[in-house]
């Protein structure tokens, strides 16, 4: 690729992925309204606000690939999920329409399925329930990818997340763990592929305790590599085993589930 985007890259998983994706693109192109490190050599950085429509028209012009990080990325009130999530995302995909489509790798969630249970093991095909405002903003996410990918062509990875740290850091997240390096991999491969369609990935590693079937994407050919279970020890070391009957070790969306509605 010759320009890249990187929206969120002042954030946790940006700042990693600033790094990784080096070499992917001859140019990073990346954003955010949160502070960033000054550009480096084959590195642009700029500020931008998803929710600015001409910004956003500026940013996308000549990238040929966006990973999309940016916006609200836990519970929030309605106003800031709706500003990032909703209509940055709307934005986004109307910048993407008008300079030359883009491949996109939108950052979906576990929580839009955060209501299934952890003793059930589901794929992409099972509905939406999604735990949160935030859940249900990821939703329209995937609904809006799917409806410009029908409707103009314009490809899509939809990966739902599940919780991307340096390592696991609860009990839950030794089924819900995504590796750096796995979703370094899974980046590579998306833009590889020949076609990606509109595809919804689960992001996580090849963990023992995984709730997710990534049948739907095995053309693709990404095979995480990391396990969870190499940190059981240390998770175990730094964390208390929770109270079976909370929501954090019955709903795979853990305690996203029991948070109320935060007001404007
Ligand atoms: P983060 O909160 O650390 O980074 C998100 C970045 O988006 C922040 O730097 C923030 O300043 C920026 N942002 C927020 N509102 C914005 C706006 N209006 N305009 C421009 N930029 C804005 O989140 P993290 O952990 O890096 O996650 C990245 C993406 O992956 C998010 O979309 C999140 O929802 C998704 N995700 C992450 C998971 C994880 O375990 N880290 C799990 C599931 C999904
Ligand atoms: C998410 O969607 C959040 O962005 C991240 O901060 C974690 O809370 C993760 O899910 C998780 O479920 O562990």
């Amino acid at each position: 690729m010759k320009r890249l985007l990187i929206t969120g890259a002042g954030g946790g998983m940006g700042r990693v992925m600033r790094e990784r994706l080096a070499t992917l693109a001859e140019t990073l192109r990346l954003s955010d309204v949160a502070p960033m490190e000054a550009a480096g050599p084959r590195e642009e950085v700029v500020y931008c606000d998803l929710a600015d429509r001409d910004g956003m028209m500026r940013l996308v012009e000549g990238c040929d690939g966006i990973v999309h990080l940016g916006g609200i990325s836990r519970e929030d009130s309605f106003s800031r999920i709706m500003q990032a999530n909703i209509l940055g995302l709307y934005n986004l995909y109307e910048a993407a329409r008008a300079h030359g489509m883009p491949r996109i790798i939108f950052a979906s969630s576990n929580h839009v399925v955060g209501f299934y249970r952890q003793d059930q093991f589901i794929d992409t095909r099972a509905p939406a329930l999604p735990d949160t405002l935030y859940g249900v903003s990821k939703c329209y996410g995937e609904a809006l990818a799917k409806m410009y990918y029908h409707k103009f062509g314009l490809e899509t990875a939809i990966v739902r997340i599940g919780s991307c740290f340096e390592m696991p850091r609860s009990h839950r997240m030794m089924a819900s763990w995504l590796s750096y390096a796995d979703f370094t991999s899974l980046v590579e491969t998306i833009f590889k592929a020949p076609r990606v369609g509109c595809t919804t990935i689960w992001g996580v590693s090849n963990n023992d305790a995984r709730w997710w079937d990534n049948s739907e994407a095995n053309f693709l050919g990404w095979r995480p590599k990391d396990n969870a279970e190499d940190y059981r020890l240390a998770m175990e070391s730094s964390t208390t085993t929770p109270d079976p009957n909370s929501a954090d070790a019955i709903y795979q969306g853990g305690p996203f589930t029991s948070f109320g509605i935060k007001p404007d």
